[in-house]
């Protein structure tokens, strides 16, 4: 009797420990970071059902996305995925509280891949900056995911909800004075674009959209992805 209980008792601690964690990711890095600014630190997440990963917009000066979609198509909106919509920060530094939006995992059984969608100065999501939860043992690895994205077509910018496949969020990121939030006010809040037609009030794609960056960064930026060139 005695011995069923603490066995009991024990299974059930063990349950409760692996549920509902927080995992930490850091959204763009700074300037001189090992890997560029182009990046989800960690880009790899394990998270179980309920747990929240919570993203910080820590990379700054930064303007980026978290956008869910799929391994075959790394850079392309997943229909009726999640999407934060784009966090600008253009100060060399973030502002304190971090820009943060809180993703929870509904369904861990599955890899859920993201990608930023930010265009500016150059296509993020080809530039390497994706990210994985809970991928699974197999060909569909990370590294698999991010070579695909390399070679994708730049994404279109259009804006989702926050209800995505596998995990959802609640509200869009909360942003500190010294940050602002692009996109989602473009749609209803929780409204996610219906694939293939273009929401109305978003902005071209390509061309009319301010920079915001200063040509010094800028430079940096392109002198980075030069080099980056060169070594692949
Ligand atoms: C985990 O989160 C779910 C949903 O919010 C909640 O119902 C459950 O009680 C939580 N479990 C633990 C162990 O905190
Ligand atoms: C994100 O979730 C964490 C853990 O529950 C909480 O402390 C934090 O306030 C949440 N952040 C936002 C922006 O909701
Ligand atoms: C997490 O939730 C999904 C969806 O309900 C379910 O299919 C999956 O089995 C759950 N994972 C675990 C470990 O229970
Ligand atoms: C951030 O990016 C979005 C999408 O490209 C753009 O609409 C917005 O103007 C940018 N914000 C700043 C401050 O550069
Ligand atoms: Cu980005």
């Amino acid at each position: 009797m005695r011995l069923t209980s603490l066995f009991v008792t024990l299974a059930a601690a063990a349950v409760a420990s692996a549920q509902n964690q927080t995992v930490t990711v850091a959204v763009g890095a700074e300037m001189n970071s090992p890997g560029g600014i182009f990046q989800f630190n960690p880009s790899q997440i394990t998270a179980t059902n309920n747990s929240i990963v919570t993203f910080q917009f820590t990379g700054a000066p930064g303007n980026h996305s978290i956008t869910q979609s799929s391994f075959t198509s790394p850079c392309e909106p997943l229909a009726n995925g999640f999407d934060s919509g784009w966090v600008a920060q253009l100060e060399n530094t973030a502002p304190t509280p971090v820009a943060e939006w809180n993703l929870t995992i509904t369904d861990d059984s599955k890899p859920i891949w993201f990608f930023c969608k930010q265009l500016f100065p150059a296509p993020h999501c080809s530039a390497g900056m994706v990210g994985v939860i809970n991928v699974k043992p197999g060909p569909n690895s990370f590294s698999a995911f991010q070579n695909n994205a390399k070679s994708a077509s730049a994404p279109p910018q259009t804006q989702g909800g926050l209800v995505g496949v596998g995990a959802s969020a609640s509200a869009f990121p909360v942003v500190p004075t010294g940050a602002t939030l692009f996109g989602p006010s473009a749609t209803a809040p929780g409204a996610s674009a219906p694939s293939g037609s273009a929401p109305s009030g978003s902005p071209p794609p390509s061309g009319a959209v301010a920079l915001g960056f200063n040509s010094g960064f800028l430079t940096v930026v392109v002198g980075v992805l030069a080099g980056a060139v060169m070594v692949l």
